[in-house]
């Protein structure tokens, strides 16, 4: 044993001891779920105790620990694409390193990348048009497919708060589409069609409102379910290629998350609050609940045959998916449904239970049976396992097995998925447990490396833990998540790397680096209608007060270095950065006026902005693109109008608010210290 190995080893020992008193709050917590009888059977309270610890073999873990170590000047083998969360943005990771290589701007503003209404036009209409929201909620981002594997086209996100779908050129890695889902408030749950290809892009709506949501249904008495007799929710598919919204279905209960199969023939979606509940008690009464299945190519010839309605001022189909209908099915699920997704041998969906210790797993094809009116929806139930407590979603490796996020035990735990089947129809020498792995804490999604394709690789596996209590130096009172970086190749899980992440990753896709096959660095000039030639530079008045320029950047000089305006003239900022060398992006940030443009090699950025201070304004390059890169900079003069009523320096410009030190003058710390 060498000192390294030591030192660990060393560590980990004096680790298991701690994490005893840690995860007291742990079992705490699960304790109260089950005392308010949300965990509903006694197999809860069995989970509870029965969670044996295990400690990594030292000898593995600095195997996978080395492995994972991807040396200075390499490349990660793997594509992560990570949510944002509250952010409204994406992240993109390299695996197995787990460096974070870019964030995506979605639904937020971005000063770095220059997107939004201080970073360029485009992308300021684009969030413009999507309702002019400042903010977005992403969970889940996907990769779209061809065939069941990533085909590195687009990635697609949701925003939770809006109600919106992006899309995500993999080419140049930025936003290109927004698209608002009519009727709903907010989608949760998304996923990509994965057969033929990607195609639909389908979302279910979370909560349920009356529709449509003008005011009509509302019943104005107390807490009782007549007021909630006439919400709904809808599950939506847009066409991915065009971004319009194609049809809805509407479905009962309220739905969680989504995923399709491997065929094309259904999305589908868990629902955690089958009755419509309004609180905590309500959601939670049903023992039972359900995922529905949405039969694609019947809502189709529905659609055709015109069977369907439209609400409110929306032209989109929207079909009757509700109890009862030939569109939709609906599978019961114990107990209030999480995640579920498909194994990507295309056989199995599994519904991670949340408040059931159980994951239930449905077998596809019984599903079209149930379609065709052959079998009852239950018996498209091919198992139902106790894998522990808080079960939220499981991703796979490709050799069988499952692995599902325990949130209230902190734990990951590996199931055999052909072994649940034995054992659920009776056969009492299979276990289908594999391993319980201790996680840093509180597990909501999982993510394995291509799990959810046809080609699973089965080397990592991702634990996004939603708490990180202890495991980092700490930040104040916001702690950074922890995604833990678990090694599957081998018959155990190893635990090899903690990674805090910033707020809050809910979700990942991660496809091996080949996949990404459309990537480029350089734009083409040719691209942008409003490309500036270097040469052709130029200022125009275009009207009274209005103002065009025309700028290029080749590092480290900047065209023109000055120009003349006038107090109250409306300034157009059209930027061409003319290098066409990989890497060398300019920024262009006008000095006190909310604005800076990020322009990479061959891209053209326009920006607007009212010039409304007389004076010597120095605009500069923001990105350190040269030698000469501090000298990269001009000057904006601004006239002088006689009557104009100038912006004095420094004012704040969201006059009326309070400042930060009014609002915290009670606390004497704040802004002296
Ligand atoms: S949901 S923690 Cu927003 Cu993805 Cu499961
Ligand atoms: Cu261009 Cu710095």
């Amino acid at each position: 044993m060498n000192k390294n190995e030591k030192d660990l080893s060393q560590e980990e020992d004096s680790q298991v001891q701690k994490e005893t008193t840690r995860r007291g709050f742990l079992s705490t917590m699960g304790k109260i779920a089950v005392a308010a009888g949300l965990l509903g059977s006694g197999a809860g309270v069995e989970a509870l105790s029965g969670c044996a610890r295990e400690s990594t073999p030292k000898s593995r873990l600095s195997a996978s620990t080395a492995k994972m170590i991807v040396p200075p000047g390499k490349w990660d083998k793997y594509y992560g694409l990570w949510s944002g969360g509250p952010t409204g943005e994406l992240r993109i990771l390299g695996l197995p390193s787990m460096r974070e290589l870019l964030r995506i701007p979605v639904f937020n503003t971005n000063t770095g990348i220059g997107y939004g209404p201080t970073g360029d036009n485009h992308s300021a209409k684009m969030l413009e048009d999507a309702g002019g929201y400042g903010l977005g909620d992403v969970h889940h981002p996907h990769f779209s497919f061809t065939k069941g594997d990533f085909d590195g086209r687009y990635a697609y996100a949701h925003d939770k708060a809006n109600g919106r779908i992006a899309r995500i050129r993999l080419d140049y890695f930025m936003t290109d589409a927004i698209t608002s889902i009519p009727n709903v408030p907010a989608v949760h749950g998304l996923y990509p069609q994965r057969y033929p290809k990607t195609g639909y892009v389908f979302a279910a709506s979370e909560f349920e409102t009356p529709m449509p949501n003008d005011g009509r249904d509302i019943v104005p008495t107390g807490n009782n379910a007549a007021q909630t007799k006439n919400y709904w929710t809808l599950i939506s598919a847009v066409d991915g290629e065009t971004m319009k919204v194609k049809w809805q279905v509407m479905v009962d209960g309220n739905q969680d998350n989504m995923d399709t199969d491997y065929k094309g023939l259904y999305c589908m979606a868990t629902c955690y609050n089958s009755s419509k509940g309004w609180n905590v008690p309500t959601m939670t009464k049903p023992p039972v609940m359900w995922a529905v299945f949405v039969n694609i190519s019947r809502v189709e010839a529905a659609v055709k045959a015109g069977k369907y309605k439209t609400i409110g001022d929306s032209p989109v189909p929207v079909l009757d998916g509700r109890h009862g209908s030939n569109l939709t099915t609906y599978i019961p699920v114990e107990k209030d449904p999480h995640g579920i997704s498909c194994t990507p041998d295309g056989k199995y969906a599994v519904a991670n239970g949340k408040l059931a210790p159980k994951v239930t797993v449905i077998d596809l094809k019984k599903v079209g049976d149930v379609f065709e009116g052959k079998i009852k929806p239950k018996d498209a139930v091919a198992a139902i396992l106790t894998v522990g407590v808080g079960p939220l979603h499981t991703v796979y490796d490709g050799r069988g097995n499952g692995y599902t996020t325990l949130f209230v035990d902190s734990q990951m735990v590996k199931w055999n998925i052909e072994d649940a089947i034995k054992a659920y129809n009776g056969d009492k020498k299979v276990k289908p447990i594999r391993q319980k792995l201790d996680v840093h804490y509180q597990p909501g999604h999982a993510a394995a490396t291509q799990e959810n394709t046809i080609h699973p690789t089965g080397e990592w596996l991702i634990s996004l833990n939603k708490f990180s209590k202890d495991r980092f130096l700490p930040v104040g009172p916001r702690f950074p998540e922890n995604d833990q970086l678990i090694d599957i190749s081998g018959k155990k899980m190893v635990l090899t790397a903690d990674n805090p992440v910033y707020i809050e990753p809910h979700q990942a896709d991660i496809a091996l680096v080949d996949r990404l096959k459309y990537i480029k660095q350089i734009f083409n000039p040719k691209y942008f209608a409003n490309h500036v030639e270097s040469g052709t530079e130029n200022v125009k008045r275009v009207g009274p007060h209005r103002v065009i320029v025309r700028l290029t950047g080749v590092a480290p000089i900047l065209t023109p270095v000055y120009f003349h305006c006038k107090e109250g003239d409306l300034i157009t900022i059209i930027y061409s950065n003319n290098d066409t060398v990989e890497n060398l992006s300019h920024g262009f940030l006008m000095t006190l006026h909310n604005v800076n443009l990020n322009i990479n090699p061959g891209e053209t950025k326009e920006i607007t902005f009212l010039a409304d201070r007389a004076g010597v304004h120095w605009y500069y390059c923001t990105i350190f693109c040269h030698a000469l890169h501090l000298e990269m900079r001009g000057r904006m003069i601004v006239e002088r109008v006689p009557g104009y009523k100038s912006r004095p320096i420094h004012s704040n410009r969201l006059k009326g608010e309070p400042s930060w030190n009014g609002l915290f003058k009670d606390f004497p710390g704040v802004g002296k210290a």
